[in-house]
């Protein structure tokens, strides 16, 4: 594909425009001020193409682009605010607690993301809102000794990233979507969100961050999913 079209691939998905499903097979998309119908397979085909600023495809292998997010369940935490805890621990010099209050007076931090999930569907450019995994981080002290990062969820899910992973730029706790509170379902009051990882890595009702030495494969990752999780590698399964 050419710069141009490159570019005109990239403007169609810009954060001005918005693709929202209509039905089945087809996705809507407004730029120009109009309304345009597009055949699922030709934009999937052209985001094929398309590459994202790191130089990577726009979308992974094996993924096809749906307007929202498929509500994939798991066992829920409290809904309640009030009764949110997270624990950043481990391989740390300062372990801490944070209620939800606490939580947000972290510096807030605003991504325009896409996620992937492992069974084919991939959420393009929603807005996330929350507190980097780094920011945490940095305040308990980190030792040298932390190699991987443990997200630790309700009812004891759990997902293991590398820690290099969770130290990027866009590797969030968050509690709002397209600037709504993040809902039960989809992991509220607070999930995590890593979104170069397969959607599974993303903990909903979160309620730790461990740091640790040594790799600890998580509720997936046991039960053959990929240790890693790359869609431009498609680690799908073990
Ligand atoms: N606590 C918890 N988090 C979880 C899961 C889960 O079962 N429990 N499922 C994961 C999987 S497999 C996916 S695809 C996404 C789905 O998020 P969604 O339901 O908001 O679409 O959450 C991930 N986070
Ligand atoms: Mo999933």
């Amino acid at each position: 594909m050419s710069d141009r079209e490159n570019e005109e691939v990239n403007k169609l998905l810009s954060r001005r425009n918005f693709i929202r499903g209509a039905t089945a097979g087809t996705v809507i998309v407004a730029f120009g001020g109009g309304l345009y119908r597009i055949a699922d397979a030709g934009v999937n085909a052209q985001l094929g193409r398309s590459l994202r600023p790191d130089g990577r495809r726009r979308l992974p292998p094996g993924q096809r682009i749906i307007s929202k997010y498929k509500e994939m369940g798991g066992q829920r935490g409290s809904r309640k605010k009030k009764d949110f805890r997270l624990r950043i621990h481990g391989e740390v010099e300062r372990p801490y607690e944070l209620m939800y209050s606490e939580l947000l007076s972290m510096p807030k931090v605003k991504r325009i993301e896409d996620v992937h999930c492992v069974t084919g569907w991939s959420v393009l450019d929603y807005r996330y809102t929350g507190v980097l995994i780094s920011d945490l981080a940095k305040r308990a002290g980190v030792r040298d000794t932390a190699r991987y990062v443990i997200l630790e969820a309700a009812k004891g899910y759990t997902a293991n990233i590398p820690i290099a992973e969770a130290m990027k730029d866009n590797a969030m706790v968050i509690h709002r979507i397209n600037n709504r509170l993040l809902t039960h379902q989809h992991g509220g009051p607070v999930r995590a969100l890593i979104p170069d990882l397969y959607f599974w890595k993303s903990a909903k009702w979160l309620t730790g961050i461990r740091f640790v030495a040594y790799d600890d494969p998580g509720y997936w990752e046991i039960r053959g999913y990929h240790n890693r999780a790359n869609p431009w590698k498609e680690e799908r399964h073990g």
